[in-house]
């Protein structure tokens, strides 16, 4: 059988794989440890896993089977900016969510990493409304 995360109700909005370091955790300063991880944006969180599910991403199948995340922030008053200024990369993105954690993303596909500012920001705007 597929993978399904059955408890949770949220649509993904977006998963894939990315580049991900935080910066900081409540507000402290955080050495960075750039890991490579599969992120999925679902409801109002954004969910950091250790590896890519083992099918096809869907809406029905988009964790690893039958595991947690790594990690999950949630987005409701995050702050979302281009990263260039806290990282050589190129195509790097900062979030801060409103407990003080920072995380940088980064995926060497400009585009990808466009789609994903697409995404989060579509889902911090509709939180704002909420
Ligand atoms: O912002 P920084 O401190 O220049 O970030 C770089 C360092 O964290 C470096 O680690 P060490 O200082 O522990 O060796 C990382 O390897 C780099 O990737 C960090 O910079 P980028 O520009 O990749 O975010």
């Amino acid at each position: 059988p597929l993978p399904q995360v059955l408890d949770d109700p949220h649509e993904v909005e977006r998963s894939g794989q990315l580049n991900v370091t935080k910066i900081a955790q409540g507000g402290r300063k955080l050495r960075k440890n750039w890991c490579p991880s599969w992120v999925v944006l679902a409801g109002n969180s954004l969910m950091f896993y250790r590896e890519p599910p083992r099918v096809a991403p869907s809406s029905s199948a988009w964790g690893p089977a039958g595991s947690r995340p790594e990690s999950s922030v949630d987005l409701r008053g995050a702050a979302l900016a281009h990263g260039r200024h806290l990282s050589s990369r190129r195509n790097v993105l900062h979030i801060r969510t409103v407990p003080g954690h920072e995380f940088l993303l980064h995926s060497d596909l400009e585009a990808e990493l466009r789609a994903w500012h697409h995404a989060l920001r579509a889902v911090i705007e509709r939180l704002e409304r909420e």
